[in-house]
């Protein structure tokens, strides 16, 4: 079994290490990231629209079975009709939180989304979570400037504590009892993102939720040997590399290959 998982960047990794730590066993995951190109939520639609298409026509050369997207950005973009036109099941990382929200709010819940420009522009988050009854208060916001910090390494900085001071002041002051990272690169400012807003807000990352689905779809399937990943990036391979160990923890050399889309 292939599985593709593509993000813009390193965000997706989060949703990929996942994957691997629940699912060890009988896939070939193919990450793709498209790091000559990140980052996409802050370009317009109809261009985001067309990496994606590129995107997927990679996927289909590649001959994979199943699709999850590890950005929120491209989820967002998507039409629910062109995610089931798809050749192959499409897994969407919105969805399994909305899910999961329902199971964990109870009556008066404030939630507050986080993500990037067409993430909030999009709302998705906002309009599936608005049907909650139990939701009382509910608010987004945009942090453009999460995406290059992460990719630039400095997650774990002054300039990140600063920058996330200067986005989230608003939702602290909201004091949300769930904060949804809507965005996969958000995932490695968690602990700077949860100093900041305190104890009282509960973050969820939407990398923990994506895998259940998976796993349920590949329920009747018989582990076979170890899984295994192959890394595909338009960018640089060696910068991908270096930055991918980080990030994963990995002390393995990683198969990354260079790819060009456009040709
Ligand atoms: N990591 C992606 C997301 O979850 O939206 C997109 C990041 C970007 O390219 N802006």
């Amino acid at each position: 079994i292939k599985i593709g998982v593509y993000d813009s960047g390193v965000g997706g990794l989060t949703v990929l290490k996942h994957l691997i730590k629940k699912i060890p066993n009988g896939i070939d995951f193919f990450y793709f990231a498209d790091t000559a190109r990140v980052p996409y939520g802050s370009k317009p639609p109809f261009l985001v629209r067309s990496f994606i298409t590129e995107i997927f026509g990679f996927f289909r050369f590649l001959n994979i079975d199943a699709i999850v997207t590890a950005c929120n950005t491209t989820d967002s973009l998507l039409l629910e009709s062109e995610k089931r036109g798809l050749w192959v099941p499409f897994f969407s990382i919105i969805d399994p939180v909305i899910w999961h929200m329902e199971n964990v709010v109870s009556s008066g819940s404030s939630v507050a989304i986080i993500g990037t420009e067409t993430t909030v522009r999009r709302s998705v988050y906002l309009r599936k979570l608005i049907g909650n009854k139990n939701i009382s208060r509910i608010s987004q916001k945009a942090c453009p400037l999460f995406v290059p910090l992460v990719e630039e390494g400095l997650n774990d900085s002054e300039l990140a504590r600063r920058i996330v001071s200067y986005y989230l002041e608003e939702l602290k002051k909201f004091s949300p009892d769930f904060l949804i990272l809507g965005c996969t690169h958000y995932s490695y400012l968690k602990t700077i993102i949860s100093e900041y807003m305190g104890d009282r807000t509960t973050l969820i990352d939407p990398a923990n939720y994506v895998s259940e689905q998976v796993i349920g779809w590949l329920e009747n399937i018989e582990p076979r040997e170890k899984s295994s990943v192959q890394f595909f990036v338009t960018g640089s391979a060696e910068d991908f590399k270096r930055k991918a160990s980080k990030l994963m923890g990995f002390d393995i050399d990683l198969d990354v290959n260079h790819v060009d889309l456009e040709k």
